[in-house]
């Protein structure tokens, strides 16, 4: 039996939202106490984990002067000192207070987008000072629940000058800082702008220095719209923008669940893990979940432990599946090959091509043997092999 335990060399990274989640849902208020975030800093520590990313407002209550911001950090920085643990990444909370009802950069109210983005250059300050390279934008109050009340062509230009402002700013900062994207389809918005990595992708295109914005992709935000997390990655790697990812467990379109990685749509995970490790990807392995409000303290770092476990039960079937020499025969039986060589052959004329004998019928009759190659996945997933 392997080894499960999660070293820092995995590259674990955990949100001080995630253990810190007290519960609070919908139908019901908190279920737990609040976390110190030091605290969590030492247990996910100690549980393997190698750094912690943070909203503002997980750390610094809202409204801090900038004395009580300081006062506020001073047992993280300890923690982190004392734990040797990085700030990998850094977001802001545009999203809880009722001042952001209808949004940060894309609120009607232009007083309060001025106020968004002031709360982002601030936190864009802290995201340098701590080290992180990676600062994750979600607009989950981004959107609308009705027609007439947002100009959406108004609040993507809104959207762009803001994230505009904040790539020159880090720019003319000096900072080591790439932007990263979140797209989310519904929740807590009606309808969240920017809902898929799709729109996410044709956004950038159209800001001053996409260079410096890529996405981060989250397990439930594309499975709740029923699409493929392991296909949005590769895609997202195809452009050279997977710039960091969320991990979590979801069942399909429904609210968004948030469970620990693996815990969800399991052949989903094992297809996610495959394209983690082989696909390109250098960046940390982030959990952003949250711990059932059915769970009490133990049940919340059991259940930040599942993650990373489950990741690499699952990183060690993938590299079973990959080094199977019967798997390396059913990939070239589906002539998985075959679709890397280009379609047209060089130098190739397109009037010899056009003239080429081609026979649809006997093509047709070829079977793809896609089948015998995807039970030997699900055989590995499943244990058996
Ligand atoms: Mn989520």
């Amino acid at each position: 039996m392997a080894d499960y335990t999660p070293t820092r060399e995995d590259r674990f990274s955990f949100g001080l939202w995630t253990v810190g989640w007290q519960g609070v849902d919908v139908f019901g208020g908190a279920a737990r106490p609040p976390l110190d975030p030091a605290e969590s800093v030492h247990r996910l520590s100690d549980l393997g984990a190698y750094g912690v990313t943070f909203h503002d407002d997980d750390v610094i209550p809202f409204g801090s002067s900038a004395a009580e911001k300081e006062a506020a950090l001073k047992p993280l920085r300890e923690a982190l000192a004392a734990t040797g643990l990085q700030v990998p990444m850094i977001t802001t909370n545009l999203f809880s207070h009722a001042v952001f009802r209808d949004g940060g950069f894309t609120n009607n109210d232009r007083d309060v987008r001025r106020f968004a983005l002031r709360k982002v250059l601030d936190n864009l300050d802290l995201a340098a000072e701590l080290g992180a390279r990676t600062f994750v934008c979600w607009g989950g109050r981004e959107g609308a629940e009705s027609g007439a009340a947002k100009d959406i062509k108004a609040a993507l230009d809104r959207y762009k000058e803001a994230v505009d402002t904040m790539t020159q700013y880090i720019v003319d900062s000096g900072y080591d800082l790439r932007i990263a994207i979140e797209p989310k389809p519904n929740e807590p918005r009606g309808d969240i702008l920017l809902p898929t990595l799709g729109h996410a992708l044709a956004f950038i295109t159209e800001l001053d220095r996409p260079e410096l914005v890529g996405l981060n992709p989250e397990v439930g935000h594309e499975e709740m719209a029923g699409l493929n997390y392991a296909h949005g990655l590769a895609q997202a790697l195809w452009h050279g923008k997977l710039f960091h990812i969320d991990l979590n467990g979801q069942h399909g379109p429904r609210f968004d669940q948030d469970l620990r990685f693996g815990a969800g749509n399991a052949r989903g995970a094992f297809w996610t893990v495959d394209i983690v490790e082989n696909g390109g990807y250098d960046g940390p392995r982030h959990f952003d979940f949250k711990p059932p409000r059915t769970e009490d303290f133990d049940g919340v770092w059991a259940s930040a432990a599942g993650c990373m476990r489950n990741y690499l039960i699952l990183r060690e079937k993938v590299r079973a599946f990959r080094e199977d020499p019967q798997v390396r025969e059913a990939l070239s039986a589906a002539r998985v090959d075959e679709l890397s060589q280009p379609t047209l052959t060089e130098g190739e004329s397109l009037a010899a091509f056009r003239a080429e004998e081609f026979d649809p019928e006997a093509a047709a009759k070829r079977g793809m043997a896609f089948e015998a190659l995807d039970q030997l996945a699900i055989e590995h997933l499943y244990g058996v092999r």
